[in-house]
């Protein structure tokens, strides 16, 4: 094909190859979710729509693009961890991230109403990208620790924070106030003592977030076969399909890495 006077300008394109062996991991973050949150009326500290609509949308993005092992969410986030020999899009960065955020943004929209029933989306929401390598195991498993451990420190917190205000009738400042300074245990322990709320007995989605996986699941069909010189019957036939599951545990600890090997290749 004969090639334009203005073809030269492909090769003011930069190259964001990412680089081989390493898991490329795609984080997205809600834009702005503070106020978000506030005009379409969340639930505080957690709302459940609105964490059931981003799992939803995360299980949309690890069925429609390539690759992806394993996913983790938390409040207005998700980070999406693709297979470290992906070779989708030749390894483009801004492929990743863009298609990562369209297609999550996309079905946060388009699925805004099966969670959210009559409140109206007000707005179109956002979602920014980021793209980040871990070339091993060991760094991949203290990112996904480093999500997790975000959201157990924030939603203890958030629940000590609006128990207090919500049940002990302080100010949002006076609760700031009382929890300033204070650790983990003196905020178990303000639960405990004054609200007889046992942290560790909270829900697990609000605790440890939500871990999406593929995983193998037989499915048994009913089929209408004709075999030659045989009437025609139904015959059962089961099949394995790979299908998202949503864990809501512990991925800090080995035990889950142990109890799902093939999610992360050898490090060798
Ligand atoms: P950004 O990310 O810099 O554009 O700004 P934000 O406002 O999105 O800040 P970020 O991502 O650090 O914090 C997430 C915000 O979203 C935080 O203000 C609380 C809100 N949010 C997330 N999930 C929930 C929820 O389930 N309930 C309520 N009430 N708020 C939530
Ligand atoms: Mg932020
Ligand atoms: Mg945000
Ligand atoms: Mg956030
Ligand atoms: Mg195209």
């Amino acid at each position: 094909m004969a090639k334009s006077k203005f073809e030269y300008v492909r090769n003011f394109e930069t190259d964001d190859t990412c680089l081989r062996n390493c898991y490329i991991v795609v984080r997205l973050d809600g834009r702005n979710f503070h106020k978000f949150a506030e005009q379409h009326n969340f639930t505080k500290p957690n709302d459940n729509r609105a964490l059931g609509l981003m799992t939803r949308s995360a299980c949309s993005v690890m069925e429609e693009l390539e690759d992806i092992i394993i996913a983790y969410g938390q409040s207005d986030e998700f980070s999406f961890v693709f297979k470290r020999t992906s070779n989708w899009f030749k390894r483009r960065a801004s492929k990743f991230m863009t298609h990562v955020a369209s297609q999550f943004s996309s079905s946060y929209v388009f699925y805004w109403k099966e969670f959210f029933g009559e409140q109206p989306l007000l707005y179109p929401p956002g979602f920014d990208g980021r793209v980040v390598l871990y070339p091993s195991n060991r760094n991949l498993r203290d990112y996904l620790s480093w999500r997790q451990a975000d959201c157990h420190i924030n939603n203890l917190y958030n629940t000590v924070f609006w128990t207090l205000v919500q049940r002990g009738g302080l100010t949002p400042a006076q609760a700031q106030e009382r929890l300033k300074g204070t650790f983990a245990a003196d905020k178990n322990e303000i639960l405990f003592s004054e609200f007889d709320i046992n942290y560790n007995n909270e829900s697990l989605l609000h605790r440890k977030g939500t871990a999406l996986i593929w995983e193998k699941q037989d499915e048994t069909v009913t089929k209408r076969m004709k075999l030659p010189n045989e009437e025609e019957k139904d015959v059962q036939v089961t099949r394995s399909r790979k299908k998202v599951q949503a864990y809501h545990c512990d991925i800090i600890g080995d035990q889950f890495w142990e109890e799902h090997p093939d999610i992360l290749e050898d490090d060798n």
